[in-house]
C-alpha cells in the first residue's frame, strides 16, 4: 500500500478538450443509453477500487427524483485536497481536471486499470453539465462544483467533521447526450452486476422517485451470480456443488462453473469489471485449463471407452460459467478487439486463467462421485456429436461440390456473386417475400421466403434437420453447408438478415431461426454475419405535397416522443403497419431494405444464448422494450448514412 499518498503523486497528462470533441472514444457513444451510463460506472469504479483496496465498505448510489442527477459516494479515505507543489491545484482539482491523471505508484492504490478505458472521473466531469465534489478528510468537509469539466468556485472549507469519504453528484450535459435521464432498472443492474463481481462488497441503490432502497451484497461472489442464473433461467446443476476457484498472482483470476441439462454452453466474461460479450484471451484460458483438467483426469482414470473421442465443445456441453480477471497496474493497458470492442486481446491474462482452471482437476481427483457424474455428461454429448456428424455429411457434401447448381427454386438471388457486396433478406411468408423481390436492389439482394415454421432446433436433432425442407433450402441458399462441415469461406453473403414482422408470430419464426444459426452455424453469428431488420410500427406523414415529410417510428414510445417534439407542425397522419406483406414494395424498400434508411440489429452469440430475452424485448408485444432495446443498442445498430 502507498504511504503518505499526497497531491504530488499525481501524474497530469492532458486538458478535457479532447474529451468534449470526441466523447465516444471515451465512453463509447452519446446517442444511446449505454454511453450515459457509462459515466456512472466510472465513478462507481473508483470508489469500488477504493473499497477493494480495503479502505471503504459501503457505497451507495442515489438518482434523483427527476432521474436526471446521479450521486455516488464512498466511506474511504477521500479524494486529497492538498495542492500539489508543482501545479498548485488540489489532487481533486487534477484528478477532475486533467485526462489520465492518477497515481504513480508501480501498487496502483488509486487508479486501477478499470473503467471502459480507465479514462475516470475527469472524463465524467467534462461530459458533465454539473458536479459537485464533496470530500471528508482531514477533520473537515470540502466541497467544489464544476460545470463542463472546469471548476465553477474553489474548493470551500466545510464544517468540522470526523467523517471520510467520497462523494460525486453529477448531471449529464445535454448538449453532449441525446437523452440524459438515467434508468433506475439499468443502475440497480449495474450495482447487483458490481456486487456479483466483488463479493462482499456493500452496494446500496437509492431511488428518489419511488423511494426504494436496494442493498446488493453478495459473498458468495461469483457463485451467487450463478445461482442466479440457474433460478432464472429455470435450470439447475447437474451436481450439487457449485465449483469456484480463485487465485491473486499480479493477475487475479476467479472462476465459478456448473454444469446443467442444457445443450449450449454460456460463459460470461470480465476483465477489470468489464463484460467481455465477445470472449477473448481470458476465456480463451479457461477454456484450454478446464479441457486439460478433464482429459486428464479421464486419461489417468482410464474412462474413455474405445472409439469415442470427445472435443473442446463436448466438455462444455450444458457449461455454465462466470470468468472474471482484474489485471492490475496503469502500465497494462486492456486491449480490446472485434467489431464491437468486447473481446479481450491481452495476451497476458491467458496463462493465469489457464492454469486456475487447471486446478479443477484436483477437485474431480478429490470428489469420484461428482467426477463421474460430470464425465458420464461429457462422453454422452461426445456420443451425440458423433452420430450427428455422420448424419449430416451425406447432405454437406452434396451442398458443398456445386451449391451454385443446387440453389433452392424460390429463391430470388442476387446478380453479384462477391459475398462482402451481397446480402440475402429471410423473409416469412409469400406475400412478404413479393414485396420484397420486387422492392429490392437485385444488384446485391437475394430474398429467400420461408414458408411456415421452421423447426425448432435447438430441440432437433441433426438428423431431423436434414428432413426440414425450408431449412435444408436455407442451407443451400447460404452455400456454407452447417454443423461441423460449415465453412465460412463458402458463405455466398456477408450480411444474412432476418425479417420478420414485429408480432408475436414474427417474434416466433425469428427466434426458431436464431435457434437455428445459433445451434448450427455458430460461426455466422461469431463473425458478425447475421442481423435481424427491424420494421417499423408507424408511418407519421406531416402536410401533402412538396411539403410532404414522413417519419418512420419503430415502437409507441417513439410515437408518442415524435408527436412531442413535432407540435407545433400540426398533426401528421399515422399509419399502423401490420405486417411486411402489407407494405408495397416501395414502403418495404424505403424501410426495411435500403442501406441508407433501414436499421439492422447485429446478432452476437451473447444474444442468443443469455436469453431469448433480446428477441422478447425486440419483437415482443411490450413495445417499451422493444424501444429500450434499440436505444441500448445504438452502437450496434448499423444505421448507413
Ligand atoms: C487519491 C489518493 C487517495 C485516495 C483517492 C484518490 C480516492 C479516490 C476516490 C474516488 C472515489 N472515491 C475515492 N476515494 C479515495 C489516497 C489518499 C490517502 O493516502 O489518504
Amino acid at each position: 500500500m502507498a504511504k503518505g499518498y499526497k497531491a504530488k503523486d499525481i501524474e497530469v497528462l492532458e486538458g478535457l478538450e479532447p474529451v468534449r470533441k470526441r466523447p465516444g472514444m471515451y465512453i463509447g457513444g452519446t446517442d444511446g443509453l449505454a454511453g450515459l451510463h457509462h459515466l456512472v460506472a466510472e465513478i462507481l469504479d473508483n470508489s469500488i477500487d477504493e473499497a477493494m483496496n480495503g479502505h471503504a465498505s459501503k457505497i451507495t448510489v442515489t438518482l434523483d427524483k427527476d432521474s436526471e442527477g446521479v450521486t455516488v459516494e464512498d466511506n474511504g479515505r477521500g479524494i486529497p485536497v492538498d495542492k500539489h507543489p508543482k501545479y498548485k491545484k488540489t489532487a481533486l482539482e487534477l484528478i477532475l481536471t486533467t485526462l489520465h491523471a492518477g497515481g504513480k505508484f508501480s501498487d496502483h492504490n488509486y487508479i486501477s486499470a478499470g473503467g471502459l478505458h480507465g479514462v475516470g472521473a475527469s472524463v465524467v466531469n467534462a461530459l458533465s453539465v454539473k458536479l459537485v465534489a464533496t470530500i471528508w478528510r482531514d477533520g473537515y468537509e470540502w466541497t467544489q462544483e464544476y460545470s463542463q469539466g472546469k471548476p465553477k468556485t474553489k474548493i470551500k472549507k466545510g464544517s468540522k467533521t470526523k467523517a471520510h469519504g467520497t462523494q460525486i453528484y453529477f448531471k449529464a450535459d445535454p448538449e453532449i447526450f441525446k437523452k440524459t435521464t438515467f434508468s433506475a432498472e439499468r443502475l440497480e443492474k449495474m450495482l447487483e452486476e458490481k456486487a456479483f463481481l466483488n463479493k462482499g462488497l456493500e452496494l446500496i441503490f437509492v431511488d428518489q422517485k419511488t423511494k426504494a432502497k436496494k442493498v446488493f451484497k453478495y459473498n458468495e461472489g461469483l457463485v451467487a451470480f450463478l445461482k442466479n442464473e440457474l433460478t432464472r433461467s429455470s435450470q439447475t446443476a447437474l451436481h450439487n456443488e457449485l465449483f469456484s476457484l480463485e487465485e491473486e498472482k499480479g493477475i487475479k483470476v476467479e472462476l465459478a462453473f456448473c454444469w446443467t441439462e442444457s445443450t449450449t454452453s454460456q460463459i460470461r466474461s470480465y476483465v477489470n469489471g468489464i463484460r467481455t460479450a465477445n470472449g477473448g484471451t481470458h476465456e480463451d484460458g479457461f477454456k484450454s485449463g478446464l479441457s486439460k483438467a478433464v482429459r486428464n483426469y479421464i486419461a489417468v482414470h482410464d474412462l474413455a471407452p474405445k472409439g469415442v473421442k470427445f472435443t473442446g465443445d463436448d466438455i462444455r456441453e450444458g457449461l455454465l460459467a462466470v470468468v472474471s480477471v482484474n489485471i492490475p497496474g496503469r502500465e497494462v493497458e486492456l486491449q480490446f478487439q472485434g467489431q464491437t470492442k468486447d473481446k479481450l486481446n491481452n495476451p497476458e491474462a491467458q496463462g493465469p486463467t489457464d492454469a486456475v482452471a487447471r486446478t479443477f482437476e484436483n477437485k474431480l481427483n478429490a470428489n469420484p462421485t461428482l467426477a463421474t457424474a460430470i464425465v458420464e455428461r461429457i462422453l454422452l454429448a461426445a456420443k451425440a456429436r458423433a452420430a450427428s456428424r455422420k448424419a449430416s455429411q451425406s447432405v454437406s457434401r452434396k451442398v458443398g461440390i456445386s451449391h451454385r447448381l443446387n440453389l433452392p427454386g424460390k429463391l430470388a438471388d442476387c446478380s453479384s456473386t462477391q459475398p462482402d457486396k451481397s446480402e440475402i433478406f429471410i423473409v416469412e411468408g409469400d406475400s412478404a417475400g413479393g414485396s420484397a423481390k420486387q422492392g429490392r436492389d437485385r444488384k446485391t439482394q437475394a430474398i429467400l421466403p420461408l414458408r411456415g415454421k421452421i423447426l425448432n432446433s435447438i430441440a432437433a436433432p441433426t438428423s431431423k434437420i436434414k428432413e426440414n425442407r425450408e431449412l435444408m433450402d436455407l442451407v443451400s441458399a447460404l452455400g456454407c453447408g452447417y454443423g461441423d462441415d460449415i465453412n465460412l469461406k463458402k458463405l455466398r453473403y456477408g450480411k444474412v438478415i432476418i425479417l420478420t414482422d414485429a408480432d408475436a408470430d414474427g417474434m416466433h419464426i425469428a427466434s426458431l431461426m436464431l435457434a437455428f444459426f445459433y445451434t448450427f452455424m455458430r460461426p455466422l453469428l461469431e463473425h458478425g454475419h447475421l442481423y435481424i431488420g427491424l420494421c417499423p410500427l408507424y408511418r407519421m406523414k406531416y402536410g401533402t405535397g412538396k411539403s410532404e415529410e414522413i417519419v418512420w417510428v419503430f415502437s409507441d414510445e417513439e410515437k408518442e416522443k415524435e408527436l412531442k417534439a413535432r407540435n407545433r407542425k400540426g398533426k401528421p397522419h399515422i399509419t399502423r403497419f401490420k405486417g411486411l406483406g402489407e407494405m408495397n414494395p416501395k414502403t418495404l424498400w424505403d424501410t426495411a431494405m435500403c442501406p441508407k434508411s433501414r436499421t439492422l440489429l447485429q446478432i452476437m452469440p451473447e444474444d442468443v444464448a443469455s436469453a431469448t430475452s433480446v428477441l422478447d424485448d425486440l419483437l415482443g408485444r411490450d413495445s417499451s422494450a422493444r424501444y429500450r432495446l434499440i436505444q441500448e443498442n445504438a452502437h450496434r445498430l448499423e444505421v448507413d448514412v
